[in-house]
């Protein structure tokens, strides 16, 4: 029988290539992201190159009742999910503490914090009920360094780290494994997002050296989630080859 894959923030970069990559191997797919256009976009592509089963839903996860409303009503013949990608997430700004925006900061915490909660939480009932399933949180290499006027999102990616070591203790007795990956730069639209549509701060991340691309984490991300049953990976810090850690990078 097809396993199923339910993927936050398929709509781009991380999300989307996982949602390829599992098709590819013959996964039913659950995408989900505020832009519904992109979401049956890709719905088709991935049902007619790869034969499988796509349901969409459109979602902001900072929106508690959307999310509990969405997910606790999906179809009867998609609650068996056998994988949680926790990916949807932003950056906005990179401002020093006192002059950082607090409406961005309360978007990164409410979808990089709040909105993994809320997903996660109308989720592990279709996994308890099974009593087995996979979390994957995407963290960041700023779940475990905080760098210069990365404040509150370094923050909510430490909140990610510490809620995927919580969640792996809690949810032990049900048998579902919790992995948290931690990628450094990736050239996704994440530092678009990040600049606020400045195209040129964004490709300014990226140049002179290869950064991670999604691939690399969907690659990753497949690899940790067909591990034999007995065998969890815990956490994984993920940088490209010029990168040493989050202060460090080769250009
Ligand atoms: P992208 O901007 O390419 O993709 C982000 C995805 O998140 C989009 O599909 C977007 O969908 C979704 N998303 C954002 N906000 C919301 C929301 N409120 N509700 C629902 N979905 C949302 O960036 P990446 O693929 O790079 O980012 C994915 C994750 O990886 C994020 O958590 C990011 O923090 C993390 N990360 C990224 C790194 C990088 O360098 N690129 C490195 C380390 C971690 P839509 O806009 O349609 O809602
Ligand atoms: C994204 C990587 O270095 O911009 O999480 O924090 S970084």
């Amino acid at each position: 029988m097809s396993k199923t894959i339910l993927i936050t923030g398929a709509t781009s970069g991380f999300g989307k290539a996982i949602a390829e990559k599992f098709a590819a191997a013959g996964w039913n797919c659950i995408i989900t992201g505020r832009r519904a256009d992109r979401l049956t976009e890709l719905s088709t592509q991935l049902s007619s190159r790869h034969g499988i089963k796509v349901l969409t839903l459109a979602f902001d996860v900072q929106d508690r009742n959307a999310v509990t409303e969405s997910i606790g009503n999906i179809p009867a013949d998609w609650q068996q999910i056998d994988v949680l990608v926790n990916n949807a997430g932003l950056a906005l700004g990179r401002d020093s503490f006192e002059k950082a925006s607090l409406d961005d900061w309360d978007t990164m915490i409410n979808t990089n914090v709040k909105g993994l909660m809320y997903v996660s939480k109308a989720v592990l009932p279709y996994l308890i009920n099974q009593q087995k399933g996979h979390v994957i949180n995407i963290g960041s290499t700023a779940a475990r360094e905080v760098y210069k006027e990365g404040n509150a999102y370094c923050a909510s990616k430490h909140a990610v780290d510490a809620l995927s070591k919580a969640m792996r203790i809690d949810l032990l007795p049900h048998h579902i494994k919790v992995t948290a990956i931690h990628p450094g730069a990736a050239e996704t639209e994440f530092s678009l997002v990040r600049f606020k549509g400045d195209q040129q701060k964004a490709e300014q991340v990226y140049e002179g050296y290869k950064a991670l691309q999604a691939e690399d984490i969907a690659d990753i991300i497949f690899y940790a989630a067909n591990l034999p049953e007995h065998v969890c990976i815990n956490d994984l810090v993920v940088t490209c080859l010029a990168q040493a850690n989050s202060y460090y990078t080769l250009k």
